[in-house]
């Protein structure tokens, strides 16, 4: 550490016992960094590109600590001068680059392209207030600005730019670098484009400022509300300029490498995650078109350099963009997407292939399934759903496109950052080797009968939630008994997630508690949830969720026995903070809609047990665990996809024919929760129950709510629950995004 110690000296003139937090992170961010950049970066003749509106990394500095290998001496120094690491990261901003689980994936993927020695980078947009951060006032959601780039910040602008050409103007930009430090290997690049002229001062009331003014907007926030055509056209602008960036990026890289072009697949792959980055491929084969590639030709040369990674079947999350609207803002790709088009229609005139339909909207995904040679789907069922239904007239056609490759994240920070104690548990039990081959973790069914195992697995568990009950006290104001059992669903709001389901059932335990019949056991629902700006039901739900929140911690004769904190702002702090604290893990959305989730994945590996429906990975989770370690209710998507085709799911049925179902929807709106919410807020989960229920959340409630009784009252068979978490994380390491990385780069990148 005597290098860090002079590097203070230098920079403050004094020990570091004597510096503030602040300066003791920033002398702690330029050592990262210049040890970053010293290891060098991973390099090859061919190149993955791994393409992504989102970058949902999180704090880097412990992070990237550890990757170097010198986060246990560089604690030890704090430590010496009277700091701690956990208060000085305290002063790191958490980038908000991202939303949710697609882009905490792409996240989990550079730690992996990095830590497994791939040539790779990442390429985005340096958004500068990034997704809004939730504020709460009256229990309802407010949005703010993120602002997190700060002077000194693991940003370094480099000196590369391009112009950017768009009707009427050109922008120019700049590409600044974020190193990403592989375990014990090199780093890779997160490459993030930005204008030279955004402008933070224009936002105003929370986060509204003026959607034409492309010039000093473009990179101000991440997913810009587009209820309006102004917001949708900005969220083109943004697209746009981040495939033009990068594709000119790519060929510019493969040229210096040696690259004629016509060998472009020789030399780069694009991973284009989700439908974002899709105008990729016209833009390439522009640009390919100024480099003296004719269009047949550079059709054929992209469609064996693009792949598409589809991370969900909501149909409105399928882009389609009005082709006028790609005429205003990117004429010059208009001819080249008709062309694409016509040689499909030549080909397959069925309607439900084109890539511009009869009402002139430009399918993204449709474009990327003809024009990317694969298409992977993010977990073994929604693939399956992909092929089977959603995408099944394009599976017909190009079968060997298609594969799964089940998500994972990365143990470095959801095990070995976010939970130290447990991990130095499971290294003295097994070694250090499940540090980069995740199988390892196996090793633990050895410790299955081991009551000394189970029982520091569980005052590991006991101390994880001690220090999560501080962070929700600093975050909520509320004290939640630490011997409780905590239910934790944190994820975006989302109706298909069905928060307003957890809900009912907290509905359902109130009752029980008010009519006599007390838990064995304190109960503590924990939930976290953004809701999209515009997404109005969503902020009902979190409305209704903050009212019952308030509703129990004012009830004496309830909040003994149950609570309900939700957390401000939700993001990847906080995850790090409540994974590890988590005894039951809530994965409940109607089944077929969840395209894999990780967050599933994060607590398993930490202990806790899941309790979902058969969706997304909790498939997987479910037949790597047994049925004895996972609770599993409701629905099978087979049936629920069979409703929606019959649409003969009726939940006012329900609602009348069963008095307790009944009981339940109608507190939402009766006198106790008048009294602390607004009854339009209220009201509107209310009839959406009643009326609508597009995600069958009264189909599930009953089963839900006999299935989770059964969790609680097994939870408190301790060395049981002990075993069901060793269990949970002897099986996680199938989830690790470094098998996914593997998996991606032997079945679609083929990089040495
Ligand atoms: C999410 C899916 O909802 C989630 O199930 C999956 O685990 C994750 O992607 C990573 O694959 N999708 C998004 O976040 C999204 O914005 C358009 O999809």
């Amino acid at each position: 550490m005597e290098a860090l110690k002079t590097l203070i000296q230098d920079m403050f003139h004094k020990d570091c016992s004597a510096c503030t937090d602040q300066e003791v992170y920033e002398a702690l961010l330029a050592y990262t960094k210049k040890m970053l950049a010293a290891k060098g970066y991973q390099d090859g003749k061919k190149k993955i590109y791994y393409i992504s509106a989102e970058f949902l990394i999180g704090k880097l500095l412990s992070n990237n600590l550890i990757n170097l290998g010198i986060y246990d001496d560089v604690t030890e120094f704090l430590r010496e001068n009277g700091k701690s690491l956990a208060e000085i990261e305290s002063v790191e901003p958490e980038p908000s680059l991202g939303n949710g689980g697609l882009g905490r994936l792409a996240a989990c993927f550079l730690d992996s392209i990095a830590t497994l020695g791939l040539p790779g980078e990442g390429i985005g947009l340096n958004y500068h207030l990034g997704l809004f951060r939730q504020v709460f006032e009256d229990n309802l959601q407010h949005e703010m600005p993120n602002p997190w780039i700060t002077p000194d910040s693991w940003l370094t602008a480099t000196d590369v730019t391009y112009m950017v050409p768009f009707r009427g103007f050109s922008l120019k930009s700049t590409m600044y670098t974020i190193d990403v430090a592989g375990y014990e290997n090199k780093a890779i690049r997160l490459n993030l484009f930005d204008i030279d002229l955004a402008d933070e001062s224009m936002v105003h009331d929370g986060i509204a400022f003026n959607k034409k003014d492309i010039l000093h907007n473009l990179t101000l926030f991440l997913y810009p509300d587009d209820s309006d055509e102004d917001g949708r056209k900005l969220r083109i602008y943004q697209q746009y300029f981040m495939v033009s960036n990068a594709a000119q990026r790519i060929l510019d890289e493969a040229a210096a490498r040696g690259s004629n072009f016509h060998d472009l697949a020789d030399y780069a792959v694009v991973q284009i995650n989700d439908t974002h980055p899709s105008m990729i491929i016209p833009e390439f084969i522009r640009l390919l078109g100024e480099r003296g590639i004719a269009f047949e030709e550079a059709a054929e040369i992209v469609s064996h350099v693009c792949a598409y990674t589809n991370h969900t079947i909501l149909a409105e999350a399928l882009e389609k963009w009005p082709i006028q609207y790609l005429e205003d803002i990117v004429p010059q790709l208009v001819p080249i997407i008709r062309r694409l088009d016509e040689k499909v229609k030549a080909k397959y005139p069925q309607e439900n292939l084109t890539i511009i339909d009869s009402n002139q909207l430009v399918h993204m995904a449709h474009m990327d399934i003809h024009y990317g040679f694969s298409i992977n789907g993010v977990a073994a069922l929604h693939t399956e759903i992909l092929k089977n239904s959603e995408l099944h007239q394009f599976y017909e056609i190009y079968p060997e496109k298609f594969n799964n490759k089940t998500n994972g994240i990365t143990f470095r920070r959801w095990l070995m950052y976010c939970n130290r104690p447990l991990a130095k548990y499971i290294t003295s039990l097994i070694g250090d080797g499940w540090k980069k081959d995740a199988a390892q973790l196996k090793q633990l069914f050895d410790f299955e009968e081991d009551q000394e195992v189970l029982s520091q697995l569980l005052a590991i568990k006991a101390d994880a939630k001690k220090n999560c009950k501080e962070f929700i006290f600093e975050n909520t104001g509320i004290e939640i008994d630490e011997n409780s059992v905590f239910d934790i669903q944190i994820k975006r709001l989302h109706e298909y997630k069905r928060q307003q389901l957890n809900a009912l059932y907290v509905i359902y335990k109130y009752l029980e508690i008010k009519e006599g019949r007390k838990p064995e056991r304190t109960i503590t629902f924990i939930f976290g949830a953004k809701a999209a700006p515009a997404y109005y039901i969503a902020k009902d739900i979190i409305h209704l969720l903050l009212t019952l929140e308030t509703l129990i911690q004012n009830d004496p004769e309830v909040s003994p026995y149950m609570k309900l904190v939700m957390v401000e702002n939700y993001n990847v702090s906080a995850a790090e903070k409540l994974i590890p604290a988590c005894n039951i893990s809530e994965q409940i959305s109607l089944a077929s809609k969840e395209a894999s989730g990780t967050g599933n994945m994060k607590f398993m590996l930490n202990g806790a047990v899941t309790l979902g429906t058969m969706d997304g990975a909790n498939v997987e989770i479910s037949d790597l665990v047994g049925k004895e370690n996972i609770y599993i209710f409701g629905e099978s998507s087979d049936e629920v996809i069979r409703h929606y085709e019959k649409m003969d799911y009726h939940s006012r049925a329900i609602y009348e024919s069963d008095a307790d179902i009944k009981k339940y929807v109608d507190f939402i709106v009766s006198e106790p929760m008048l009294k602390y919410g607004r009854e339009e807020h209220l009201r509107n989960v209310y009839n959406e129950l009643l009326n609508k229920d597009w995600f069958m959340t009264l189909l599930d409630l009953k089963d839900y709510i006999k299935v989770k009784d059964q969790a609680f009252e097994d939870y408190e068979d301790r060395t049981a629950w002990a075993k069901k978490m060793l269990v949970n994380i002897a099986q996680a390491g199938f989830f690790s995004s470094d098998r996914t990385i593997e998996q991606y780069n032997k079945d679609i990148w083929h990089l040495n």
